[in-house]
């Protein structure tokens, strides 16, 4: 087995997940700025052109962080991180999308829109995609509303999803470390997010 990495956030949900589940699993590491996920060799394994990617043993190559995480879960089952019964597995389910697609992809849009060195790459996986400038502005806006319903979440439950550390706020944590990345950081006055964050920050698996 091997997974396809590179420094980037939807490639560390894959490793946080792997490092909470404490297996070894080799990696490969690809440059996204040289476009080595954009190769006819690497597309060839990984057709959407997205890292991380989990090549198997048998040469099948699973894509998207949930696939992939479902499937190690399915093998390992222990500790769980996806759900223990039917609410619990929809609310994971229902948060972690919403983290990908509302915090990750908001901050995404903000970054890829305003980043010379990705011209032409305004969308992850593929070329020709020019950048659009209203973009910048409105992924901060998307994330803005990212993180007022995070905070609301978070003073009701521990965690994102539930009242447990899950795969959603694996993806909640990279989707804010990234737009800290990017100076988009916690806003001051979100004091649930801020111990949600450092509680998570706080776990080994944080490092990976
Ligand atoms: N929905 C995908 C997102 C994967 C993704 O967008 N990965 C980014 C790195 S964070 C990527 O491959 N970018 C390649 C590029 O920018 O061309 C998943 O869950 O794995």
């Amino acid at each position: 087995m091997k997974l396809y990495d590179a420094q980037a956030p939807n490639p560390r949900r894959a490793r946080i997940f792997i490092a909470e589940k404490g297996l070894d699993i080799p990696t490969q590491e690809l440059s996204i700025m040289d476009g080595e996920n954009l190769t006819p060799e690497y597309k060839a394994k990984s057709r959407f052109g997205l890292i991380p990617a989990l090549e198997l043993d048998d040469g099948m190559v699973l894509t998207e962080v949930p696939a992939i995480c479902r499937y190690l879960e399915s093998k390992h089952p222990e500790p769980n991180l996806m759900g223990r019964d039917p609410l619990e597995i929809a609310q994971i389910e229902m948060w972690e999308r919403y983290c990908e697609m509302s915090g990750s992809q908001a901050v995404g849009e903000y970054f890829r829109n305003g980043f010379s060195k990705l011209d032409d790459r305004g969308l992850p996986g593929i070329t020709g995609i020019p950048r659009i400038e209203a973009l910048i502005d409105r992924g901060k806006r998307r994330l803005a509303s990212f993180y007022e319903v995070i905070e609301q979440r978070l003073g009701e439950s521990e965690y994102l999803a539930s009242g447990r550390f899950t795969l959603t706020d694996i993806t909640g944590l990279c989707a804010v470390d990234f737009a800290q990345m990017v100076k988009l950081g916690i806003p001051e006055a979100n004091r649930n997010t801020k111990r949600w964050h450092a509680a998570c920050s706080a776990r080994p698996s944080a490092a990976a």
